[in-house]
């Protein structure tokens, strides 16, 4: 592995960019203080997913432990002055790298995105069909706290953009509007919602 290659760091993120990375902040700020921490807003999440596959066979082995164990590597990573928590400044920041990677090598990229955004597909994915369906997306909005009324209007929108039906979120689209959201600042990509409908200021 050329593990010697670090990507340079982009001097600033675009400013769409920004604007979405914050709203994710916000997004996952499940109990709205303004910082990401396991305790209030990570833990409870794992829970609420993990939960959902009671009485059925989870994909994988121990679903709530791995949750947990992704979101502490995540937020651990991002928390640049090791406080135990992540705020808005340091949130950002933490993208700063990778969306160097991306730009580096996108095809690396989307092989990673393909395996860390599409383990989280599947986590959703309760009947395991490769779709999501409007109860999947309500479920992972509610897991934060969410109003979910507007998921299907702003789900459809984005579907219809991408010439799809109505209602149901394939796994390629899915992370498609993932890519999309995190990397390509052009204010015609349909992933730029992606996280719209939800009441988020
Ligand atoms: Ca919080
Ligand atoms: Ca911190
Ligand atoms: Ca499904």
């Amino acid at each position: 592995m050329a593990s010697s290659v670090n990507p340079p760091e982009p001097a600033s993120l675009p400013a769409q960019l920004i604007h979405r990375y914050r709203r994710l902040f916000a997004f996952y700020d499940r109990d709205g203080d303004g910082r990401h921490t396991l305790g209030g807003d990570f833990e409870p999440v794992a829970a609420r997913l993990a939960e959902r596959w009671q009485g059925r066979t989870t994909p994988f082995p121990d679903l709530l432990r791995l949750l947990l164990d992704t979101y502490r590597h995540e937020n651990k990573r991002r928390d640049g002055n090791h406080d135990g928590q992540v705020d808005q400044g340091e949130f950002v920041a933490s993208h700063r790298r990778v969306f160097a990677t991306f730009n580096l090598d996108p095809e690396a990229a989307r092989v990673f995105i393909a395996r860390s955004a599409g383990g989280f597909f599947t986590v959703l994915d309760l009947d395991g069909d490769g779709v999501l369906e409007l109860n999947d997306l309500a479920a992972f909005a509610a897991a934060y706290g969410h109003p979910t009324e507007g998921i299907a209007e702003n789900l459809n929108g984005m579907l219809a953009a991408l010439g799809l039906p109505p209602d149901r979120l394939p796994r390629e689209a899915f992370l498609t509007l993932v890519e999309q959201y995190w990397f390509d600042p052009s204010p015609g990509a349909p992933g730029r919602q992606l996280f719209d409908g939800v009441g988020l200021a």
